[in-house]
Order: C-alpha cells, then sequence, then structure tokens
C-alpha cells in the first residue's frame, strides 16, 4: 500500500477521500481564527505523500536549453534572504457540490472549506531564479515549471506551472516556502518544501518540491494541460476539448457563509439575526474584499457585512481572505429564510448570482452567490 506511510492526521478532518487523503476544516472552526491552524488546514492530495529526508533533501533547477542545473540543499536555500507572506489557498474545486445539485459534475464533493489561510516563510522564487542566471528581462522565458516528488503508480510526479511575470515580479510574492504558521512545513502539505502562488489556485502550489524547469512552455502534467480549467456550460464530455480553454492561474472573487449551517435554528433579538464569525470572502490576483452584501429575502433588500479581520496590505499583494460578520434585519413571524451572501473585490468584480450560468463539468469555479436555509426563533 503506497499510503501506508501518511502522515497522522486530526480526527476533525473529515475525509473526502481517504487514498489519497483529502478532507477540508469543519466550516464553523474555520472562520474562527483568520489564521488557520496547520493541523486544521485542508489537505488536497491527489497521490501518496512522499517520505523525505531533509539532510539528502535536494531541489534541481534547470533553465532549459541551458544544460546548466542548480542543485540547492535546504542549507543552501537557508541562506536566501527570508520572506514571510501571509496568503489564503483555496482548491478550484472549493464548493463543488454546490454546483453539483445544478447538474452533476466530476470530482470531489467539496463543501464550502476547500480553503485556508496562513503564514508562510521561505525563500523568493525570484532570488533563487537570479542566482541561477536568469535574466528577467528575457522575452524569452514564459514560464516556471514545477514538479513534485509524489509520483503515480506508471511513476509520474505531480506537476504544474505558473507564468514567468508572476514567478519572477518582486510583487508576485511567489516563495519557496519551508515554514507554514512558524512551524516546519507538515508533511501533509508539501515538507520539506512547497512553492506557495499567492492569488493563484491551489493547484499551482506544488508541494514536496523536487524541481523548477525555467522553461517557454507551461508543464506538461495532466494537472496542468487536463484538469483545472474552466468550459462553458454547455460543453460536455463528448465535446470537451481541454487544449482550448487556458489553465485557471489567479481566483475568481467568492464569499461562503460558514456559520449557521443548513437548517440551524437561529436566534431573533431585537428584530435581527446577529451571526457572528459567518463566513469568508476572498479573491485572486492579490485583489482585496472591499464589501460583502447579505440578504434574506431574496435580494430586495441588501445589507451590507461587517469586515472583521482584513490584513493592511493593499491591492495588488493582498494575499488574505476576510472574515465578515453581520446584523440582519428579519420580518417578525418570518421562519424559514435564506441567507445569501456576495462579495466584492476591489476591481468591483462580483459574484454570479447562481449556478446555472457558471455551471461546467470539472465543478471548478463555483463561485455562485453562497445561499443557507435557516430557521428563525
Ligand atoms: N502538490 C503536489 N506535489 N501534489 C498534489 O497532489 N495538490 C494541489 C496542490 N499542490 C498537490 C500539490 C492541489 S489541487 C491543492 S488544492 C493544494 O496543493 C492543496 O494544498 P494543501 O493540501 O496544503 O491544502
Ligand atoms: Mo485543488
Amino acid at each position: 500500500d503506497p499510503y501506508s506511510s501518511d502522515p497522522p492526521r486530526h480526527a476533525v478532518l473529515k475525509p473526502a477521500s481517504v487514498k489519497p487523503f483529502n478532507a477540508e476544516t469543519p466550516p464553523f472552526l474555520l472562520v474562527e481564527q483568520f489564521i488557520t491552524p496547520n493541523e486544521l488546514f485542508y489537505v488536497r492530495n491527489h497521490l501518496p505523500v512522499p517520505q523525505i529526508d531533509p539532510e539528502t533533501y535536494e531541489l534541481e533547477v534547470e533553465v532549459e536549453g541551458s544544460n546548466k542545473t542548480v542543485l540547492l540543499t535546504l542549507d543552501d536555500l537557508k541562506k536566501f534572504p527570508k520572506h514571510t507572506i501571509t496568503a489564503t489557498i483555496m482548491c478550484a474545486g472549493n464548493r463543488r457540490s454546490e454546483m453539483t445539485k445544478e447538474k452533476p459534475v466530476k470530482g470531489l464533493n467539496w463543501g464550502p472549506a476547500a480553503v485556508g489561510n496562513a503564514t508562510w516563510a521561505g525563500v523568493r522564487l525570484r532570488d533563487v531564479l537570479k542566482k541561477s542566471g536568469i535574466n528577467e528581462d528575457d522575452k524569452k522565458w514564459k514560464h516556471v515549471q514545477f514538479e513534485g516528488v509524489d509520483f503515480d503508480p506508471t511513476g509520474k510526479t505531480y506537476g504544474a506551472s505558473i507564468p514567468f511575470w508572476k514567478a519572477i515580479d518582486k510583487r508576485g510574492d511567489v516563495i519557496l516556502a519551508y515554514e507554514m504558521n512558524g512551524s516546519p512545513i507538515p508533511r501533509d502539505h508539501g515538507f520539506p518544501i512547497r512553492v506557495i502562488v499567492p492569488g493563484v489556485v491551489g493547484a499551482r502550489n506544488v508541494k514536496w518540491l523536487g524541481k523548477i524547469t525555467v522553461s517557454e512552455n507551461e508543464s506538461d502534467s495532466h494537472w496542468q494541460q487536463n484538469d483545472y480549467k474552466g468550459f462553458s456550460p454547455s460543453t460536455n464530455w463528448d465535446t470537451v476539448d481541454f487544449s482550448k480553454s487556458p489553465a485557471i492561474q489567479e481566483l475568481p472573487v467568492i464569499s461562503a457563509i460558514c456559520t449557521p449551517s443548513a437548517n440551524e435554528v437561529v436566534k431573533v433579538q431585537d428584530g435581527h439575526i446577529l451571526v457572528k464569525d459567518l463566513g469568508y470572502a476572498w479573491s485572486g490576483g492579490g485583489q482585496k474584499i472591499v464589501r460583502v452584501d447579505v440578504t434574506v429575502d431574496g435580494g430586495n433588500t441588501w445589507h451590507i457585512a461587517d469586515l472583521d479581520c482584513q490584513d493592511a496590505a493593499e491591492p495588488p499583494q493582498h494575499w488574505s481572505w476576510t472574515l465578515w460578520s453581520a446584523r440582519i434585519p428579519i420580518r417578525s413571524g418570518i421562519r424559514n429564510v435564506e441567507i445569501w451572501a456576495k462579495a466584492v473585490d476591489s476591481c468591483y468584480n462580483t459574484q454570479p448570482e447562481t449556478f446555472r450560468n457558471i455551471w461546467n463539468l470539472r465543478g471548478v469555479l463555483n463561485n455562485a452567490y453562497h445561499r443557507v436555509p435557516i430557521k428563525t426563533q
């Protein structure tokens, strides 16, 4: 069993699949803290967790066409200046369970918690690339590819790539992280080195990093080419052509209600329901959340939520989520209500109203208004 050496996990992580291990944080715990604790952070593994000895670990950096390869040990990496960022990582399939109700999609049945916010420390990818002889103004370079050391039964490793500009831009804040919330990165999250590409879909944040390639081309990995792409609602498994859609990089604006949960009974006081730690909102590309709107009457009236926890960083380097809560007036005598939420980011992008028109066969980019039915008392 290639999964027999997977690490132990916290009991509250309820697996959506065990081999490979995939689990999200219980939503009510997710919004209790701005920084998600390591042991509660969602896990999304496609393959068995590799066992890596930090003493013998080496990262390979290849510049395509130069037959020059640089090998860096953990000590070599730690000699570069340390850079720390706080960033939200989210799976492209977060909230898939809502889209699949519109029409079935293929993929893990994620609720709203395949997302977390952590403080990551490591070295800037930019510094490592420049030290490896890369000229940042060389127009030849279009992509930076990453390969994990986790592999499938045929020996294929996990891989992904990001655009060169994101990798080399000082404001891109891409790091090769060796710490998560002040500790060495836990095995499930990429020990000893993991790429953090803030503002970009989880799939490009390659764990257990083994190799970096500066290239004219995207990664040819399955997960870059034939997965993690968006399609028209009318595209089905007979007509889909993965080569026609670009790989997902920056994620669109999203929000979710984490407490109350569906069908929970909520107290009415002075004609209002008060929901603390209600949810999170986040946008990719380093944009910040400027507003969250909630309604309990199907959008006839909207109430502006309180943004309780928000990082001070300005766009386009705002990488963390925003936690919000709301005090919502409610007409007396109404027992069954549905809370809807939508967020607005600093580009004034907002969420689509329903899943109907953003449905896609892989169930990614699930950012329609979040709707939670509750009962009032
Ligand atoms: N990196 C490797 N090497 N192998 C993987 O399976 N999964 C990716 C990404 N990096 C993956 C990987 C996906 S799809 C996501 S959403 C994130 O890691 C999940 O990161 P986490 O498990 O730390 O939450
Ligand atoms: Mo993912």
